[in-house]
């Protein structure tokens, strides 16, 4: 766990105890800070540790204190925690801010900080498993489902890479990445922000807060990343899955998505003093991540496969792109209301099979395109994907939509569809 001298004495409130809640609960506490924490759900409050008050902060004087801890679930463009906190005059910040203002007192390191609408936790396992076979001490942290202050803390020399959403950047003030990383920015996320321009500007932030000696490194294939490298003033590295040759010695990094991933993990490797021999051998062993693009199982020749995290349009496409003969799996709860990104790989698909909120206007939306069913659920779409698909055919899960309508999240989702793939018999 990361603590800090510089809590010690410190009163904070803390709201959500999930996995970032709860481990900054715990480090705050080791820290010696006085905390007061709360969660509007019950089972999440009865797991709060000892030694926490458990008070609502909406109800609370919070006047003195010094940080409103919010987690990233928590919507602060529409909750009342953001007055609140301006009304008692204290900061509403995240767990990376707090992991910001513990870094003077780390042993010496580097933080390398990966946003991005599509690739970041690709990305971020990626740097870290060249850093780790190049030897150097480093451990992953942030959105990739591993609360930073959990995390123990480096020896000196160390980099810590942090997959950070816009959600968490919007809670951060004074996080100088010494590499900051911009896969890509395409819609998403658009209920938290006043629209795309706006959810741009908060993924740019990253690179506002870095010092003029820090290095950025942007993938300029979209106009937005584009706008951003351009107002950089600091050292840049554009990359472009353009620039990358033949993938075949990295059999998890297939695809051209992958290969804007690997072009930013190899700048960012490069501009760490990782040798290129050791970047190489770090693509070549790369395990890959489940539910992206997770192959499965092989059925009576029928691949099945888990992208469950494509959560957005446009990371459904890369999927749909890899295969030339699917049976789609989509739907859940919508981000766009249209699939135009998906669009250009419509010819890869059998037939589509919607499932969730989305189910019947995807279902619309692809019917004069190709066969559609609106199957409701993710067994009845697997059930029906079975019945239809040919041998050398592929059974894609790779929804287009995030999973809280029917699921706990997308993690859950690749979960259930696995279980249900493999007791096919
Ligand atoms: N809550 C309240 N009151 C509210 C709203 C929420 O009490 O009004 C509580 C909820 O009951 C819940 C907590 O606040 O207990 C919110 O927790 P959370 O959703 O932030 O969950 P964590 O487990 O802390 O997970 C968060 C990130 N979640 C989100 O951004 C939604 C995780 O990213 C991240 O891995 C984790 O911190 C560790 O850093 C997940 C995610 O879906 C993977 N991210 C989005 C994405 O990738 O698209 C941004
Ligand atoms: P994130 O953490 O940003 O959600 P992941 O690496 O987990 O990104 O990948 C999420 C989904 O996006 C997967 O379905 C994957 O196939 C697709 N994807 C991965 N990298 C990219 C990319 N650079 N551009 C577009 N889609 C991508």
């Amino acid at each position: 766990m990361i603590t800090a001298e510089a809590f010690r004495g410190k009163r904070y409130a803390v709201l959500g105890l999930a996995r970032s809640g709860l481990a900054t609960v715990h480090a705050l506490l080791a820290s010696g800070a006085e905390v007061l924490a709360w969660d509007s759900r019950e089972e999440a409050r009865d797991a709060a540790p000892a030694g926490v008050t458990l008070a609502d902060p909406l109800t609370t004087d919070l006047a003195g204190y010094d940080g409103i801890i919010v987690s990233p679930g928590v919507p602060i463009n529409r909750h009342p925690i953001a007055d609140k906190a301006k009304a008692d005059g204290v900061p509403l910040i995240g767990d990376i801010e707090l992991f910001a203002q513990a870094r003077a007192e780390l042993p010496p390191h580097k933080v390398v900080g990966i946003t991005g609408t599509n690739g970041k936790s690709t990305t971020t396992a990626l740097i870290h498993h060249i850093l780790k076979t190049a030897g150097v001490p480093t451990t992953m942290g942030g959105n990739i489902g591993l609360p930073i202050l959990g995390q123990e803390p480096l020896p000196a020399g160390g980099v810590y890479v942090l997959e950070l959403s816009s959600f968490q950047i919007d809670l951060t003030y004074t996080l100088d990445c010494d590499v900051a990383v911009l896969t890509n920015i395409t819609p998403d996320h658009l209920d938290r922000y006043d629209g795309f321009a706006d959810y741009a500007a908060a993924k740019e932030r990253l690179f506002v807060m870095q010092h003029v000696d820090k290095v950025a490194v942007i993938a300029t294939d979209d106009d937005p990343s584009r706008m951003i490298a351009s107002r950089i003033n600091h050292r840049l590295h554009r990359v472009s899955l353009k620039a990358v040759g033949d993938q075949q010695h990295w059999p998890s990094l297939q695809g051209p998505h992958n290969a804007q991933n690997l072009a930013i993990a190899v700048a960012a490797a490069q501009s760490l003093g990782v040798a290129d021999d050791a970047i190489e051998t770090g693509l070549r062993t790369y395990p890959g991540l489940s539910h992206r693009m997770e192959r499965i199982r092989d059925l009576e020749g029928i691949l099945y496969v888990n992208d469950s995290k494509a959560t957005n349009a446009t990371s459904a496409a890369p999927a749909l792109a890899a295969y030339p003969a699917v049976h789609w799996i989509a739907g859940g709860q919508a981000k766009t209301k249209d699939l135009d990104a998906c669009a250009p790989h419509f010819g890869h698909v059998k037939a589509a099979y919607t499932i969730g909120e989305a189910g019947a206007m995807f279902a619309d939306l692809l019917s004069s395109h190709m066969p559609v069913e609106n199957s409701g659920t993710l067994e009845a779409a697997i059930h029906a994907a079975r019945a239809a698909a040919q041998p050398g055919e592929v059974i894609l899960l790779s929804p287009a939509c995030a999973s809280f309508d029917q699921f706990k999240d997308f993690e859950d989702r690749g979960n259930q569809f696995r279980a249900i793939v493999e007791g096919l018999s």
